[in-house]
């Protein structure tokens, strides 16, 4: 069910400690970590602990944990002294999403192109 932790989801168990992630931060209601797959020198995944597909999802069900997550984007961005960043949601296998877990990409440390790709 939405909002329960999904025995198949990879998210999940970073988030119960069940596999190993490299956690920048933690909050009561988030988790910001290393992407595995950096694609900037500051690339780290923020999400929230509950579990929802989307961020659309997630903020129509949990709109104050929604803000938590990108309140923490901003957070992770300071740590790492990123003054520019830039935060994605993919929503879709046709936007490259490939964790249902909601997450937010926080990329910097790079010049970003726009559009982006
Ligand atoms: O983003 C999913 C992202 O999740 C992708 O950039 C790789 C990353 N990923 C996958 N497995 C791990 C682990 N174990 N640790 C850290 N990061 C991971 P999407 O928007 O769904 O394509």
């Amino acid at each position: 069910m939405a909002g329960e932790p999904q025995g198949d989801c990879l998210f999940c168990k970073i988030v119960e400690g069940h596999i190993p992630a490299t956690i920048v931060r933690e909050t009561e209601t988030t988790v910001a970590f290393r992407d595995i797959n950096p694609q900037a020198p500051t690339h780290v995944l923020v999400i929230p602990k509950v579990h929802y597909a989307n961020a659309a999802e997630l903020a129509t069900a949990e709109p104050t944990i929604a803000a938590d997550v990108l309140r923490e984007a901003q957070s992770v961005a300071d740590e790492d002294k990123q003054a520019s960043y830039r935060i994605v949601f993919n929503t879709g296998s046709g936007a490259g999403q490939t964790v249902f877990h909601a997450h937010a990409h926080v990329l910097g440390g790079r010049g970003l192109q726009w559009p982006p790709g």
